[in-house]
């Protein structure tokens, strides 16, 4: 059986590799983070198993695709997908808001004229952390799932990021639960370690 350390196959960029890492980074996980431009992409992407990144590749060499498939295994097995069955279930309920939120931001980021298309983007933002605000307030204010820390709070993390480097921070304007739960993932040692590589690199 192969032995291969447990690689992550993405772009530098945080994108949709950045949950999976800060999952792996929280964990203090030994892992390959091996990362490519968009030229080593265009050659490796007719062997991908959906032609796209990110991958992951096993210990026994098998490769998992699809971002929050990914980032929902790395969260099993480094235990932060929740801890009961109702947990998970609101843990997941959270990423899928958080990657609808995201997946607009991308298109910001990608646009040529971003502040047109974050004017855009505002209102389906603005509306989806609010709904989230108030789940998150239903939910005790401290966590997004469960009452404690789940791949749902990391992602969080990595969104507001986002939404901040696309200017859209007006977007949580009322969202005191969320901008705070956000502040203290962001406190975090090893999190704080995971930003630091995003400001460097
Ligand atoms: N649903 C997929 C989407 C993956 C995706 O669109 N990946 C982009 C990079 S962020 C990609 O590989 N694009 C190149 C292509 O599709 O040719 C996921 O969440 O992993």
């Amino acid at each position: 059986m192969a032995n291969n350390k447990l690689t992550l196959l993405y772009f530098a960029a945080p994108g949709r590799a950045a949950v999976s890492r800060m999952i792996l980074a929280y964990a203090g996980a030994d892992y390959v983070n091996k990362t490519v431009d968009f030229t080593e992409f265009g050659k490796m992407k007719s062997s991908l198993p959906f032609g796209q990144l990110p991958t992951l590749t096993l210990e026994d060499g098998k490769v998992l695709c699809q971002s929050l498939t990914i980032a929902r295994y790395l969260a099993n097995r480094y235990h932060l997908a929740g801890h009961t069955e109702m947990c998970k279930a609101e843990a997941d309920e959270a990423v899928d808001t958080l990657n609808d939120i995201q997946s607009k931001l991308f298109g910001v980021f990608f646009s040529t004229d971003k502040k047109a298309k974050m004017a855009e983007c505002m209102p389906a933002c603005e509306s989806a952390l609010k709904n989230l605000e108030k789940r998150l307030e239903s939910r005790g204010g401290q966590h997004l799932a469960g009452n404690c820390l789940t791949w749902a709070d990391l992602m969080l993390h990595g969104v507001v990021t986002l939404l901040c480097a696309v200017g859209g921070e007006d977007a949580l304007k009322g969202c005191d639960k969320l901008k705070n739960l956000n502040e203290r993932v962001g406190s975090i040692p090893n999190i704080k370690k995971y930003d630091a590589t995003l400001q460097s690199s």
